[in-house]
């Protein structure tokens, strides 16, 4: 499974740091939607499911999480810890986020708005998915 990350870029001074990123510049879609997952219950798992289209971009802006993926071959885990890179999900893999350390705040951009449609929360269903996709 390939993996893509996106490094912004960040303006570090005695005063702090800033981290910036620019539309279809650093993250390779048109952003219609931003949310973000915080106040995370210690040792809860979140996600579950797999989207058809949505593309989106994963940062964890504070603390860290660990996002295993899976694309019905292969399951690969991420941890994002770093306020300056960014996880890019694109095509249909399946995603449980876990780990959050109490300070997590995970922000993500999205592709599309919300569409309950472009889920797929039964695993079996994406497996199904994938391989009717892929023939
Ligand atoms: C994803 C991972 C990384 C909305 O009404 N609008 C929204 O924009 C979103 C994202 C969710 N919701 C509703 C749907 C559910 O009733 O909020 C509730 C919680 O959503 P969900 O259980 O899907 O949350 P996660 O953390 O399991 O998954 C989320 C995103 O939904 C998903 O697209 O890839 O984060």
């Amino acid at each position: 499974m390939d993996i893509r990350t996106i490094n912004f870029q960040k303006r570090q001074n005695d005063t702090g740091c800033l981290a910036f990123l620019e539309a279809q510049r650093d993250i390779p879609f048109e952003i219609k939607r931003v949310y973000y997952i915080f106040n995370v219950a210690p040792g809860a798992r979140r996600g579950f499911h797999a989207h058809k289209k949505l593309k989106q971009v994963l940062l964890c802006i504070n603390g860290s999480c660990k996002i295993l993926l899976d694309d019905g071959k292969e399951k690969k885990t991420v941890e994002l810890n770093d306020p300056t890179q960014g996880l890019l999900l694109e095509g249909t893999v399946w995603r449980e986020m876990f780990d959050f350390s109490a300070d997590a705040v995970l922000l993500v951009f999205a592709s599309d708005y919300y569409d309950e449609n472009d889920y797929i929360r039964n695993y079996n269903d994406f497996l199904k998915y994938i391989r009717e996709d892929n023939k």
